[in-house]
């Protein structure tokens, strides 16, 4: 996979470095090469202020997002600057779900913040995703696995970026680059958000890098018989819509993107095959609503369709996913889903038998209307 030119430069650099340093010793002892230096150097040269910068993952954050921005501000702790976690937005039932299970905090809401504040991302690219103020806010670092967004526009100092399954497994590659003991409470956090993001390893997304975290953590915390059980009740705990009204379903794992100047919602949702025509019609009749509450030009969402496994000797897993209703509304939004998916079904609705991600089907709406 493709990764940002600025880690491949790290990388050109670190070759050098290690290719320079075999040159140039060897006549003498060779200097032990710390691969952490370089990390350590650039996190020195930033400018920290005086105040408390914030670490923030995106807006309507799931459990990736909170954690990801607790590990990363519990590490520049530990290296002394002085960082603490925030959400934007309310935590989500999973994200309550596991710190409970796993006992820890999550961080304090603070939807907005002030001009000249400083920030680190997690988790996101897009200035639609992020804490109000963002744009006046001075940007230090941006920690991610997603594809690269507007964000890089703000003349950021340091951006890391891993198209792999969670930003929890790149801050645990911080720890381990910057020679930063990972305490068990700290290996909860970074679990649970892996665990989250990849469905325990099981999500095409999933890379060996997440493989490798996920082996270290599970071992450090002896977790290795419950672990398939609580991504399970994980899981169970993200897709309970009860009590739920169904604007607050649609938005449930909702990004906002800001593409070729229009205001773009897109949410992630699920329905078993059985009950897909009820459900497509009540996220259709709450689309307007979605469109006005989140300032939206045009209002997407992408519906898997779970079908029963076909595969009957596998009792686990009942249901598999198979195609998608890509739905939309809003001024322009029916050319686009068109251009991707073919002609409606139904008004609204298109369909893929293609099981695409959001990851996937973003770049295709960006293509259409950049
Ligand atoms: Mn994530």
């Amino acid at each position: 996979m493709k990764k940002s030119m600025q880690w491949l430069k790290a990388a050109l650099l670190v070759c050098a470095t290690v290719w320079f340093a075999s040159c140039s010793n060897e006549d003498s002892a060779i200097e032990p090469y710390e691969p952490g230096a370089a990390f350590r150097a650039m996190l020195q040269s930033l400018d920290w202020g005086q105040d408390t910068t914030f670490v923030y993952g995106h807006k309507v954050p799931d459990v990736d997002a909170v954690c990801s921005a607790l590990g990363y501000a519990r590490l520049m702790r530990a290296l002394g600057y002085n960082c603490k976690a925030k959400v934007s937005s309310p935590i989500d039932r999973e994200t309550q779900f596991i710190a409970q299970r796993f006992g820890f905090d999550v961080p304090e809401l603070k939807t907005a913040v002030a001009a000249d504040t400083r920030l680190i991302l997690t988790d996101h690219s897009d200035y639609a995703q992020c804490v109000d103020g963002a744009r006046e806010a001075r940007i230090l670092q941006e920690i991610d696995h997603h594809v690269e967004g507007d964000i890089k526009d703000s003349g950021i100092p340091f951006v890391r970026r891993e198209i792999i399954g969670s930003t929890c497994t790149i801050i645990y590659e911080c720890y381990k680059e910057l020679g930063i003991a990972i305490d068990d409470e700290t290996a909860k956090i970074l679990l649970a958000g892996l665990l989250s993001d990849t469905r325990n390893l099981t999500k095409i997304s999933t890379q060996r890098e997440d493989s490798v975290a996920w082996t270290a953590l599970v071992a450090q915390l002896k977790l290795e018989n419950e672990v398939a059980e609580i991504s399970r009740l994980m899981k169970e705990a993200d897709k309970n819509f009860d009590g739920m009204s169904d604007s607050a379903i649609f938005v449930s794992d909702y990004k906002g993107y800001e593409i070729g100047g229009k205001n773009i919602g897109f949410g992630s949702l699920d329905c078993k095959v059985e009950e897909a025509e009820d459900f497509v019609r009540r996220m259709l009749d709450v689309m307007p609503m979605v469109l006005k509450d989140n300032k939206c030009n045009m209002l997407f969402a992408k519906i898997d369709i779970h079908v029963p496994n076909p595969d009957a000797s596998d009792p686990d897993t009942p249901y598999v996913k198979d195609g998608i209703y890509f739905i939309y509304y809003g001024e322009g939004a029916k050319e686009v889903a068109e251009a991707i998916f073919g002609p409606s079904i139904s008004e609204g609705v298109t369909y893929s038998k293609e099981t695409l991600s959001r990851k996937q089907i973003l770049p295709l709406i960006k293509e259409i209307l950049e």
